[in-house]
């Protein structure tokens, strides 16, 4: 199964898709991991995102994009993967739909996971505190918002159209929204 986990930063995507890791032996691909792995490695193309992903700001199309499909194998290998936190532009999605239908699979689901902005908030203000993190810095956050609500949000529609869309409350507990994700999974 081919799994998008959706939604706004700090929606708990990457959470989510860690646990299914665990519970459902599932291959993660997360890009926001593979940039940040990037740049831990000091690598030409972690200097050339660094900045980018410090201001909150969307890494260029064409990086992220290359950067699933050198993992694609290894999602097809596992039978398929979780996609978390790409596609995040509607030329990211269309390049994923084409990527997998060359490979003869698709994304059988999307999960949106819904959490109110002032949640989201609060929990990135929890993490900067604890972990510092660059980009979790409140002005970043909120060029973060920005970028998805302009770039991502339009990709619901174009899920939704397709009827592989399915809401979840992300507001919960995280043990409570994994219950919700488990419960949708178990039903298909
Ligand atoms: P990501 O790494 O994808 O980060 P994110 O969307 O901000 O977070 P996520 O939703 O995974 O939240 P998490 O579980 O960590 O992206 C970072 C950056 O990389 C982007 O801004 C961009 O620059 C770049 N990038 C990545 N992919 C890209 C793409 N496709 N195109 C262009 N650029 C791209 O949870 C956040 C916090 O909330 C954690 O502290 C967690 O413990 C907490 N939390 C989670 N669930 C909770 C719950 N239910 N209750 C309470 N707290 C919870």
């Amino acid at each position: 199964m081919n799994l998008i986990l959706f939604g706004p930063p700090a929606a708990g995507k990457g959470t989510q898709a860690k646990r299914l890791v665990e519970t459902r032996n599932m291959v993660q691909l997360s890009t926001g991991d593979m940039l940040r792995a990037a740049i831990a490695s000091g690598s030409e193309l972690g200097k050339r995102v660094e900045g980018v992903m410090q201001r909150g700001e969307l890494v260029t199309d064409e990086i992220v994009i290359a950067l699933i499909e050198d993992r694609l194998p290894e999602a097809e290998a596992a039978g398929g993967a979780i996609f978390d936190g790409f596609p995040r532009t509607l030329a990211q999605a269309e390049a994923l739909d084409a990527m997998l239908k060359g490979r003869g699979a698709a994304i059988d689901l999307v999960i949106r996971l819904k959490v109110d902005d002032a949640a989201l908030t609060q929990r990135i203000a929890g993490r900067f505190a604890e972990s510092g993190r660059p980009d979790d810095n409140p002005d970043s956050f909120k060029v973060r918002l920005d970028a998805y609500n302009a770039q991502t949000a339009p990709l619901i529609p174009y899920y939704a159209d397709a009827g592989k869309l399915l809401e979840i409350d992300g507001m919960g507990s995280i043990d409570s929204v994994a219950a919700g994700i488990d419960d949708a999974l178990g039903r298909l």
